[in-house]
């Protein structure tokens, strides 16, 4: 990968692959992008992303959308680099199921609240999550929980882009104080959160 460019904006979806990115400390420009002067939705940034969403990730032209896909993308790109287990293994399967479901379930569960918290208007901002979705978030995130009591990564053995995907969602919900009594997916995220990487990516 030599030439790539990262479409971002500051606390969104863009973070995943940022972090990525800077775990395997591959060369790529970061294309920063204010949502709040609506950036996002001018004609030029239309013709990459036709959504007007951030991410997107343009690698030797190719342009990628859809931030998990671009995790699972790059990840593939340094193979080599073992943040993606080898398809057809126990820990690939773990990887597909972990990704999908914090991309689909769990982010379905937390962005509501996430949005109302750092993007809703003024006034509702400080409601964040009701006692409702809180206990819906216990709910879905047992077999998390489980898993996590289990396991320091979530394919197993090894840090890979699913931790990233599943992290990067574990984030919103616990900025949005909906992480409350999920002990194992909290001692998780803390331990993605020290990561350098991520740091580096969260960082502005
Ligand atoms: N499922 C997409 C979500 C993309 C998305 O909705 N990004 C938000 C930021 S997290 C965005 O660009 N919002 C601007 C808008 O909706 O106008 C992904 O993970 O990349």
């Amino acid at each position: 990968m030599t030439d790539v460019k990262l479409y971002y904006a500051y606390m969104t979806s863009s973070l995943r692959p940022r972090w990525l990115l800077e775990e395997l400390g591959a060369p790529y420009e970061l294309v920063r992008l204010s949502l709040a002067d609506g950036d996002h939705k001018r004609p030029e940034y239309l013709e990459v992303h036709p959504h007007g969403h951030v991410p997107a990730l343009v690698d030797e032209g190719v342009c990628v959308t859809e931030s998990a896909a671009i995790c699972m993308h790059i990840a593939d790109r340094f193979q080599d680099r073992g943040l993606a287990p080898p398809p057809g293994t126990p820990a690939r399967a773990r990887y597909y199921e972990w990704i999908m479901f914090a991309m689909t379930s769990l982010s379905q569960a937390v962005l509501p609240a996430y949005h109302r918290a750092f993007f809703g208007p003024e006034e509702r901002r400080a409601e964040a999550a009701t006692e409702e979705e809180r206990a819906a978030l216990v709910t879905l995130l047992r077999p998390l929980e489980a898993r996590l009591e289990q396991v320091e990564y979530i394919t197993g053995e090894a840090f890979s882009a699913a931790d990233i995907v599943l992290a990067g969602v574990l984030e919103w919900a616990r900025v949005s104080g909906q992480l409350q009594g999920c002990a194992a997916a909290t001692r998780y995220l803390e331990g993605m959160r020290q990561r350098p990487a991520f740091q580096r990516a969260s960082a502005d």
